[in-house]
């Protein structure tokens, strides 16, 4: 190995940890719209692997006419309501969780409704990690 394809390669290292703020989507799933509705909710599993912390900025899709990040809450009287997250912030080697009556990606005017079986693609974005397409697999509500 001469002195330039060492220096190659330790640049190539250093670009590997640069990109090392890798968050992995798994699990990703869509509820089926309920007919005579034009919303719709999808979770995913979202993983930082990266040494940094990302945040979760926003989602775009083809599927509907807007989709937002959402999550659920308590209001005073103690039912759960719907907020839009603008921003999710997740740590260094966290894991958040998507799930019904917790975080969820939020379809508003779905254009064609979703079916079980059917595939939905979306694209997340990050800020410190690349976007990423998801694709979703619509699944009966258990
Ligand atoms: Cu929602």
């Amino acid at each position: 190995m001469n002195k330039w394809s060492i220096l190659l390669t330790s640049a190539l290292l250093i670009m590997t940890s640069a990109h090392a703020a890798d968050v992995k989507v798994s699990d990703a799933w869509v509820k089926p719209t309920i007919p005579g509705t034009e919303n719709g909710a999808g979770y995913v599993v979202l993983t930082n692997e990266g040494k940094t912390e990302v945040t979760l900025v926003g989602v775009t899709t083809e599927v509907s006419r807007a989709a937002e990040i959402h999550t659920h809450t308590m209001n005073d009287e103690g039912m759960m309501r719907m907020q839009r997250v603008p921003r999710l912030a997740i740590a260094a080697g966290e894991t958040v969780t998507f799930q019904p009556g917790s975080y969820h990606v939020m379809f508003f005017g779905v254009k064609n409704p979703f079916r079980v079986g059917e595939q939905v693609a979306f694209q997340l974005q990050f800020e410190g990690a690349p976007a990423q397409d998801v694709v979703a697999e619509v699944r009966p509500i258990k």
